[in-house]
């Protein structure tokens, strides 16, 4: 028989190969699923929407485009064989402006990335502004501020200058870790993303927070492409700061 045939020559039989693959099914239904809703904020122009849409589309695009309300788009990881997070990325409307509407946006999240841009050093001035508004109005139900990285991007321009006093900043404000990133050439936006999540995880863990995304408005993106490994040039760009 063929199937006989192929697993004396090494191959793996049609029949257990539909075994492996209905088991790899069952194993996914019962995997645990969790939600967690993330903002991504900062200034206007400093690559928060590029930086979602390389995350979970794995796509770059030169062309301005202007944010036109809050969106969101969802990145799924396989975290273990147990646990499968859909990670919400909130990307912040169209002007990026202060007020009521920001409480709405932020409500329910878990996590943020506070992103500037490297080649224009009064973003990352805002950036103080953009945290207090956060801390402001959103935190973990025990109190908390929601853990925050900071993305220091467009790390690919070749004039870009890197705050002095970033190092100090994060651990004044509790920022959790600051990555230089690059949306175009996508340096650490994986490895800031999965730091981002064993924060919320440790949270989710123990204090149950909630993980309802009753206010979303669509879904843009269905994503689960596997994330490219980082070469070992880039790993070694990587800079770290505190964690609390
Ligand atoms: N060179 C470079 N350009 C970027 C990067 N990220 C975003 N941009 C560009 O910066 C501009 C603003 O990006 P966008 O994602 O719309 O910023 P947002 O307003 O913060 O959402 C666009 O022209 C992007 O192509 C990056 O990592 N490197
Ligand atoms: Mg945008």
């Amino acid at each position: 028989m063929q199937n006989n045939f192929k697993e004396k020559n090494g191959f793996i039989s049609r029949d257990r190969l539909l075994t492996i693959s209905d088991r790899l099914r069952v194993a996914n239904l019962h995997k645990k699923e969790l939600n967690f809703k993330y903002v991504v904020i900062g200034d206007f122009g400093v690559g928060k929407t590029s930086i979602i849409q390389r995350y979970t589309d794995g796509e770059f695009s030169s062309s301005y485009k202007v944010t036109i309300g809050a969106d969101f788009a969802v990145k799924t990881l396989e975290w273990d064989e147990e646990l499968r997070i859909h990670l919400h990325l909130w990307d912040i409307a169209g002007h990026e402006r202060f007020g009521t509407l920001t409480g709405i946006f932020y409500r329910h999240s878990v996590g943020a990335a506070l992103v500037f841009d490297l080649t224009r050093p009064e973003t990352f001035k805002s950036t103080l502004k953009w945290l207090t508004d956060l801390r402001n109005k959103v935190h973990l139900p025990g109190g908390q501020p929601i853990p925050t990285i900071l993305l220091a991007n467009k790390g690919d321009v070749t004039t870009n200058t890197l705050p002095n006093d970033i190092d100090v900043f994060c651990k004044e404000n509790q920022i959790m870790a600051w990555y230089i990133t690059s949306a175009k050439d996508n340096v650490h936006i994986d490895d800031a993303m999965i730091r981002l999540t064993h924060a919320a995880l440790r949270n989710h863990h123990s204090l149950q927070f909630p993980l309802i995304t009753d206010d979303v408005i669509r879904l843009t993106t269905e994503a689960d492409k596997s994330t490219k490994e980082n070469s070992a040039e880039e790993k070694e760009r990587k800079f770290l700061c505190c964690s609390y």
